[in-house]
């Protein structure tokens, strides 16, 4: 006698239950993606913020991963790409004034009496004056200046390469610190930048625009015209220089904008 093979028959899904599987797995999807995404959400909410300072104070976490940024395209910055050059006809003829801060705001400022600070390792200052800079061999730019705001424009700056001024100056032992602090005459406006940015063969401290002397609202007598960085970093009318292996203080990083501003 024959047995009889139990036959398994694969009754076909109907329409409905084909919908209503698909949805219990895209639910579960959902569900499964959606918690992960609240409980990723949590730990950030739940992290420390970050000591309040340098930094516009984000939890730490994302603060780390801001910083990593950095980390990585120092890393990996090389002081022999360079930020594309314009030919001078293409340079704006008004360029546009941005931001004001620590010059509208300083009222006693007297530019003849005006002396660059340096602060020393030895904790002594140096005194430089415009005479003394523009001695020094002059270096002329043509770039695309870009503001974080959106605009960007080709503009025209000469001035002596920062690293022909630390040479020239003898600051070499300054310099082989990680950052160095720019801050306006009366303190109201501060950046903090990394080495390999500062001695960027672009980098000027610039006394021209267009082939005279800057205006006061460009910055004069002296600003940092530094082409690897958003216009932020871009410091007016510099009145401090210093050096030091910790972040120095950045206005705008205060306010929660990236420390780096790197392009
Ligand atoms: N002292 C000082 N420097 C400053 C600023 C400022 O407000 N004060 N603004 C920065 C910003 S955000 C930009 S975009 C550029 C604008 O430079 P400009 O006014 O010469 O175009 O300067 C930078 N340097
Ligand atoms: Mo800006």
């Amino acid at each position: 006698m024959k047995t009889n093979h139990k036959k398994t028959v694969k009754i076909p899904l109907t329409v409905d239950q084909k919908i209503r599987r698909r949805t219990f797995i895209s639910f579960g999807t959902f569900l499964a993606l959606g918690s992960g995404a609240y409980v990723g959400w949590k730990w950030l909410l739940n992290a420390p913020e970050e000591t309040a300072g340098i930094t516009g104070g984000a939890r730490v976490p994302l603060r780390r991963a801001l910083n990593k940024t950095e980390l990585f395209f120092r890393n990996f910055f090389s002081n022999k790409h360079l930020v594309k050059t314009y030919p001078v006809d293409r340079a704006a003829k008004n360029p546009r004034i941005n931001s004001l801060i620590g010059i509208e705001d300083d009222e006693d400022f007297d530019i003849a009496a005006w002396k660059l600070q340096v602060k020393l390792n030895n904790q002594k200052n140096r005194y430089i004056t415009i005479e003394e800079i523009k001695a020094l061999p002059k270096t002329e730019i043509v770039y695309d200046f870009k503001c974080v705001e959106g605009w960007d424009e080709i503009q025209h700056w000469a001035g002596v390469k920062l690293s022909d001024f630390l040479t020239h100056f003898q600051l070499g032992n300054e310099a082989e610190k990680q950052y160095m602090g720019l801050e306006t005459p009366n303190g109201a406006y501060y950046v903090g930048l990394e080495r390999e940015s500062i001695l960027h063969p672009q980098t000027l401290l610039a006394y021209e625009m267009n082939g005279k002397a800057i205006s006061t609202e460009h910055g004069a007598p002296l600003r940092l015209i530094i082409p690897v960085k958003y216009g932020i970093k871009n410091l007016k009318r510099i009145g401090m220089m210093s050096f030091s292996n910790s972040r120095p203080k950045d206005y705008w990083a205060e306010q929660g904008y990236d420390y780096y501003s790197g392009l």
